[in-house]
């Protein structure tokens, strides 16, 4: 009896120690990203961790950390680019401020259909990989956000409605839309939405119906106006040295996974984002199309918005309108 209890607990020992050596071979990645653990984003990187899992054969072992929970959204870039966390997500156009070519996909009107928006995507893409290139970045797969509309906590026809309202902005570009509009912006993380609207610091935001839905905004206000102003992305990264240093079969099976897990993510936001008004609308929210005097302003303002775009990246910013245009 001792005896087999020994070879028992042998065997088991032995099975512990062979599996421990084949985890300690995966090299672990940590991955940040802001959004919370239930949004589509979140839920497609965590589908990406899966498949970077199988094809690099257990290689590779990415650990995803949602909800801004192991950098704040505002701090994964950085991260990245110095090497604190090898890779991460973010929302792109956050970085339009210090990388004016990253509000490609914030540009009013410009592109409106998932369709369109892979056609800018295209369009854009060589252009966006070298800036990333240039801030020791390499982009792997982006991901769009359904089309982008106004919350508010009453009914707003035009401009004449905004006036003096705190609005939450998620970059320069929204921080500017709103000013046009007469309203007050502050940048808030979506982690840190739902607080923003409870404590009275924003009573309006732009967004689509995804992070409504996510941060329960009906708690704090009634109206959403459909407008799909732009398709925003986010983007999944990776510094470019770490990425370098991998051997080219783990590079091969996490390009393979990121390219299927852009394309699934992608179908995925346009498959919920009519969903999301029918919850607003179930939890008593009041969803329509922006009515036409407010929709000529934003327009007005929009282009006004893309010309100051293009005006700050010239030659670059034109040629993926251009090119935009031309497909
Ligand atoms: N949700 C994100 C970005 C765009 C969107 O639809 C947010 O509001 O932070």
């Amino acid at each position: 009896m001792k005896i087999t209890k020994l070879v028992t607990l042998a065997a088991g020992t032995a099975i512990a120690i062979v599996g421990s050596a084949s985890l300690a071979s995966a090299q672990k990645w940590d991955m940040p990203m802001a959004y919370s653990a239930t949004n589509f984003h979140s839920e497609h990187g965590v589908i990406f961790a899966d498949k970077v899992r199988e094809y690099s054969g257990g290689k590779m072992d990415i650990t995803v950390h949602p909800g801004g929970s192991l950098f704040k959204g505002g701090e994964i870039k950085r991260a990245i680019q110095t090497g604190q966390a090898p890779i991460g997500e973010r929302f792109m156009s956050a970085h339009a401020n210090e990388l004016p070519i990253l509000a490609w996909d914030n540009q009013p009107f410009l592109a409106t259909t998932y369709e369109d928006g892979d056609k800018l995507w295209a369009a854009a893409k060589d252009t966006v990989n070298a800036a990333l290139a240039g801030q020791n970045l390499t982009a792997l797969y982006t991901c769009p956000w359904p089309g982008q509309g106004f919350y508010f906590k009453k009914e707003v026809n035009s401009s004449a409605d905004t006036q003096g309202v705190k609005f939450r902005s998620y970059n320069s570009t929204t921080a500017t839309f709103a000013e046009e509009l007469g309203m007050l912006p502050v940048q808030v993380e979506a982690a840190e939405l739902s607080q923003a609207l409870a404590t009275g610091v924003a009573e309006a935001f732009i967004s689509s119906g995804s992070t409504g839905y996510d941060r329960k905004v009906w708690e704090h206000l009634t109206h959403y106006y459909k407008v799909n102003a732009w398709l925003p992305r986010n983007y999944v990264m990776v510094n470019s040295a770490a990425w370098a240093g991998l051997d080219a079969d783990v590079q091969a099976a996490i390009t393979k996974a990121a390219d299927e897990t852009g394309a699934a993510c992608a179908a995925k936001s346009a498959e919920l984002a009519d969903w999301y008004f029918e919850q607003l609308e179930a939890n008593g929210m009041t969803v329509t199309d922006a009515g036409p005097e407010f929709l000529a302003e934003l327009k007005t303002i929009g282009a006004k918005m893309q010309a100051d775009w293009l005006a700050t990246t010239g030659a670059e910013g034109q040629a993926i309108v251009d090119a935009y245009n031309a497909m």
